[in-house]
């Protein structure tokens, strides 16, 4: 990095307001979990193109994860998704994981690819299938209390493909006996993030397709219950950061999934498509953290960021940094946004200067900012160069081809 580039950054951010310790410490805290699934083969419903070198199981899903930590230095954890990364012995992986220097984060039950639960999990009509989904959610609060994990995170494919095929409410009720159950067996330091999603698999309904149900169903079940908004999951058109927004104010986001998207739930690399949008979900986020209500603040400074995406066609462990480069990159820029200026444009009704005062921000190029940052925090300033310079993207080629999918 240029020095030169850097002073001249901070004089015109001290000019503007913005101290840039305090942005740089906030930045150092950042910190962006990468899912163990989006190391492995993945595929759409035409294919999957097996790579070379991709993970043989979960623990050298854990080794590359740990890679994207090593460069970036804000990816201390990993999602862990059950059966996918099924093990014999959870308190060894643990230990495999700590040695890594990295730790296992959320841990997520699936009830989507078992054949039992294709007409429904916890709101199949048949009590033995609803039985079995339960246990299964029983047994990931006993992983996480293992691996020590404090993050629960929920999402269910459950739905119907025609009217008719279910009854939509008892389902309803029959989640919400399954999830007290669940809600019930943590422990007071863990958080139930429930995830929604509008369609697919399921085509004419999904039990919880929207963040007003997901919502509804935490708010029934208690305050360790908590949304996950997964930014693929919503119609066209939505504007995610007024969920969020949302949800703060009502004390109720507990997370994200980032990735990005075009049509549907595309899993793509977060900000590739849509930079200004995850802009403004920090946006949200960092005026709440700001809030006077202290629950407000707390909520918006203890969201779990995630990422949820599915590396097709891309080599994953750049991939994955390329993800999380983007969101610390536009996480840097929403700090640059001077909340103060944006108020008083607000109180004076003044559309165009409130508007200029959250945009401007973003038009800054935080390139010297991240890589004063990165210094400090003793990573390299360009991660992506320094992890493809690095053998190990060559080393892990003699694995060979036909690697854990998912
Ligand atoms: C479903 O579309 C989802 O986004 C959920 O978060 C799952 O856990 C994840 O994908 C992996 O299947
Ligand atoms: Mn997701
Ligand atoms: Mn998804």
């Amino acid at each position: 990095m240029s020095d030169k580039a850097y002073v001249l950054f901070e004089e015109q951010q001290r000019n503007r307001g913005i101290d840039l310790d305090q942005v740089k410490e906030r930045l150092k805290a950042l910190k962006v979990e990468t899912p163990s699934w989006g190391y492995a083969d993945q595929g759409t419903r035409f294919k999957t193109f097996q790579k070379v070198g991709v993970p043989r199981n979960t623990y050298e899903k854990m080794e590359d994860a740990a890679q994207v930590h090593k460069f970036t230095g804000i990816c201390p954890s990993v999602a862990v998704h059950i059966p996918w990364d099924k093990v014999d012995d959870y308190a060894h992986l643990k230990e495999h994981v700590a040695n890594l220097g990295i730790k296992i984060g959320a841990v997520n039950p699936n009830l989507f690819q078992d054949d039992d639960y294709m007409l429904g999990s916890v709101t199949n009509s048949k009590e033995a299938i609803r039985r079995k989904a339960t246990g299964h959610l029983l047994e990931c609060v006993d992983i996480a209390k293992t691996v020590g994990s404090d993050i629960l995170s929920l999402w269910f494919a459950d739905g119907t493909n025609y009217p008719g095929q279910a009854d939509i409410r008892k389902r309803v009720q029959w989640m919400y006996e399954s999830l007290k159950e669940m809600y019930a067996a943590m422990t007071p330091d863990m958080r139930m993030l429930i995830e929604y999603k509008f369609y697919e698999p399921a085509f004419y309904h999904t039990d919880l397709a929207d963040w007003g149900m997901a919502f509804n169903m935490a708010n029934k079940l208690g305050p360790q219950a908590e949304v996950l908004v997964d930014t693929g999951h919503h119609a066209q058109g939505t504007n995610i950061e007024h969920i969020v927004a949302y949800l703060i104010g009502e004390k109720k986001l507990g997370g994200f999934h980032f990735n990005s998207r075009k049509y549907g739930d595309d899993d793509l690399i977060v900000g590739s498509v849509n930079p200004y949008e995850l802009f403004l979900i920090f946006y949200q986020i960092l005026d709440a953290a700001a809030d006077v209500d202290p629950g407000v603040s707390r909520t918006a400074n203890n969201i779990a960021y995630m990422i949820d995406q599915s590396h097709n066609i891309e080599a994953k462990i750049p991939a994955m940094i390329r993800s999380v480069l983007n969101v610390q990159t536009q996480y840097a820029k929403a700090l640059l946004i001077n909340l103060d200026e944006v108020r008083e444009a607000q109180e004076a009704q003044d559309v165009l200067v409130a508007e200029n005062a959250v945009r401007k921000a973003f038009e800054f190029d935080v390139t010297p900012l991240l890589q004063a940052v990165r210094e400090e925090m003793g990573v390299p300033a360009d991660p992506m160069q320094a992890y493809l310079e690095d053998s190990y993207g060559q080393d892990i080629l003699a694995r060979g081809k036909g690697g854990a999918s998912w």
